[in-house]
């Protein structure tokens, strides 16, 4: 009974406090993909809810229409055979769930893989956005410009991220303009967003890439398309050059702030090729051969001294008979419990 009234005050306070915060952000979405995303969600747990309140309601009368009674002793229940038209019901319910979830689903998924309605037409924004240990580089291809832990994208244009990564897995998200994708080092992913009310946005890595991951946030400001063009110029005009010298050691600073470029990366370090190229590669029938043959347009990374876990020499020589195993040493011999002795045997 104790147990249950602490359950009971967990759960209410989790209710308070879940309805407290009215600024989650994914349900205050700011651009068509995350409010795709966002009424997704909601219309998912509307249905939950009329599925529990069923759930609950039939429970506590079932409960107390056949709850034991005192009823006379001669008493023998009906003798049921089952119900076609309950059993019919039963079935057909939850096909209807499954099937209005997964279409709404599928909509909506393939609604936020493509460049939202109403921007077809218009010429995407291609921005580069890749993650290195721990920092977000962001190159404009078209400006010319690049910069590091911000990103400044004008309102009502599509904007197509091509996220990729110099290490380990990343996962790129804004959660008030579009959902999360994967930044990976040897192929690109691409991302359409589009942002119709200017603001500031956070922006951060969701997937766990080591010690400083959980500092790899960045601002996303979405203005209007002249402060933007103001902003390019000012970029042009007044920031440095970013050349191969000054990338290099940038890639190997673990932790920068805002930095600004008016030169970028791409033209010494280009991208990866999207991901239909790189499935392409490895599904032609010499494979291995086409992919190397591609290695220079899939530039490695960098890698760190520390980073030799996935190295292709093995740490142990595979001719070395291996280690004997304490069960098969184990020969009744007690004696045989400190390991430093052991090994003089
Ligand atoms: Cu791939």
């Amino acid at each position: 009974m104790k147990k249950r009234g602490l359950l009971f005050v967990l759960f209410s306070s989790l209710v308070l406090l879940l309805s407290g915060c009215s600024s989650i952000a994914v349900f205050d979405p700011k651009g068509p993909a995350a409010r795709t995303l966002s009424s997704t969600i909601l219309f998912s747990i509307a249905v939950m809810i009329g599925i529990l309140l069923v759930v609950y309601v039939l429970f506590i009368v079932i409960l107390s229409k056949y709850r034991a009674k005192n009823s006379k002793d001669d008493y023998i229940p009906p003798h049921e055979e089952g119900n076609k038209w309950l059993e019919v019901i039963w079935i057909t319910i939850p096909i209807i769930i499954v099937t209005v979830l997964s279409v709404v689903t599928v909509k909506s998924t393939i609604s936020v893989e493509n460049v939202p309605k109403g921007y077809e037409n218009q010429k995407p924004l291609v921005i580069y956005a890749a993650s290195s240990n721990w920092k977000w580089h962001f190159s404009y291809p078209e400006e010319g410009i690049e910069t590091v832990n911000y990103l400044n994208i004008p309102t009502h244009r599509p904007i197509e991220l091509r996220l990729y990564s110099f290490g380990p897995i990343t996962s790129f998200w804004v959660p008030q303009l579009a959902g999360q994708k994967y930044a990976m080092s040897d192929m690109i992913n691409k991302l359409n967003l589009v942002a119709d009310v200017p603001g500031s946005y956070l922006g951060r890595n969701t997937n766990f890439s080591g010690e400083g991951s959980a500092h790899m946030e960045f601002e996303t400001l979405a203005m209007s398309s002249e402060q933007f063009t103001e902003w390019v110029d000012e970029v042009k005009t007044t920031a440095p050059a970013l050349d191969e010298e000054k990338f290099t050691s940038l890639l190997a600073t673990a932790h920068v702030g805002r930095e600004s470029f008016s030169t970028n990366h791409l033209s010494f370090s280009p991208a990866p090729g999207d991901h239909a190229d790189h499935m392409y590669h490895t599904d032609m029938e010499n494979g291995n051969v086409e992919h190397q043959e591609n290695k220079e347009e899939h530039p490695t990374p960098p890698t760190s001294p520390e980073e030799t876990e996935f190295d292709s020499v093995p740490n142990v020589d595979p001719n070395e008979p291996l280690p004997q195993s304490p069960a098969e040493d184990s020969s009744g011999d007690i004696e045989h419990t400190d390991h430093t002795n052991h090994e003089g045997h």
